[in-house]
């Protein structure tokens, strides 16, 4: 996979030579390129932004450099336009960036992250890109504002790069963990030594007994996330919990409704799609 990064601060980037990441780009699985924005400016001082038209405070960046860098990387040279890459625009107001959505990317051949600061990049650039066919993700990593999209760019390239095929030495440990296909928080870890600082490790994780472990860690995943994130609770599909999720739910006080509309049919309608919601809450 080749991604290539623009942004006004290159050196914000240089944790990508690191660790899990910076493995990958060295054996050859991600071709990872940094790039400075201003080496596409044609003035003097190298100028990216501008005052924002209708007034307001801060600066925005200009469309024009933008898509010089972008003309130039995002089509390969001897190619004819759109198609090729995905362009990702940190943005605080993007869509929300998930585990969905690494994995979407982690499945392309190429993508362009231009970096803005957070005031943003003139709107016509991802309109621009859009019109001439390229696919344009417009992604916040969440619900607080950054200085740029630096630190997105890499939340995003350590999220996708880990999904890289050959990148992470035991593909077993992107099955279990949070916000994988099962919907639920990962259960809590333990390692040696069994007894620390008086705390003790649950017996059933020292029985060598693998259902009942199995069974332990998915009831520890679910009484965390109905404490942690109960938005995941009332998004899973019932239809996957069995009589024992259940009961562990409706401890944490949730439980299994008929959808509204629900006919008894069951249905696979929308409407009629059981729900998980708080206890005592009719639908
Ligand atoms: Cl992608 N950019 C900025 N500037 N702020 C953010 C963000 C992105 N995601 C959350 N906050």
């Amino acid at each position: 996979m080749r991604i290539d990064i623009v942004t006004i601060f290159p050196d914000y980037l240089a944790a990508l030579d690191l660790s899990l990441v910076g493995k990958a780009r060295r054996a050859g699985l991600l071709d990872l390129r940094v790039h400075d924005l201003r080496d596409w400016t044609r003035d003097r001082h190298r100028t990216v932004d501008d005052t924002p038209f209708g007034g307001g405070a801060g600066m925005v960046m200009r469309p024009d450099v933008w898509g010089s860098a972008l003309d130039d990387l995002l089509v390969p040279a001897g190619t004819a336009s759109g198609g090729g890459a995905r362009l990702v625009i940190p943005t605080p107001s993007g869509e929300v960036f998930t585990q969905r959505h690494a994995e979407a990317l982690a499945g392309e051949g190429h993508l362009v992250i231009a970096c803005g600061r957070y005031e943003g990049i003139d709107a016509r650039v991802a309109e621009h890109y859009r019109g001439a066919g390229h696919r344009v993700s417009e992604l916040s990593i969440g619900d607080y504002v950054l200085n740029g999209g630096e630190v997105a760019a890499l939340v995003m390239v350590e999220a996708v790069g880990r999904l890289l095929p050959g990148v992470v030495g035991n593909p077993e440990s992107l099955v279990e963990e949070s916000h994988g296909a099962a919907g639920l928080l990962e259960y809590p870890v333990y390692t040696k030594p069994p007894s620390w600082q008086e705390h003790e490790v649950p017996e059933v994780l020292l029985s060598g007994h693998h259902a009942r472990i199995d069974r332990w860690r998915r009831d520890r995943a679910l009484e965390r996330t109905a404490q942690r994130r109960p938005d995941l609770l009332s998004a899973l599909d019932a239809g996957d919990l069995d009589a024992h999720d259940r009961a562990v739910l409706a401890d944490a006080g949730w439980e299994v409704v008929a959808g509204p509309g629900d006919g008894g049919s069951g249905g696979a309608s929308h409407e009629s799609r059981p729900a998980v919601v708080r206890r005592g809450v009719a639908e």
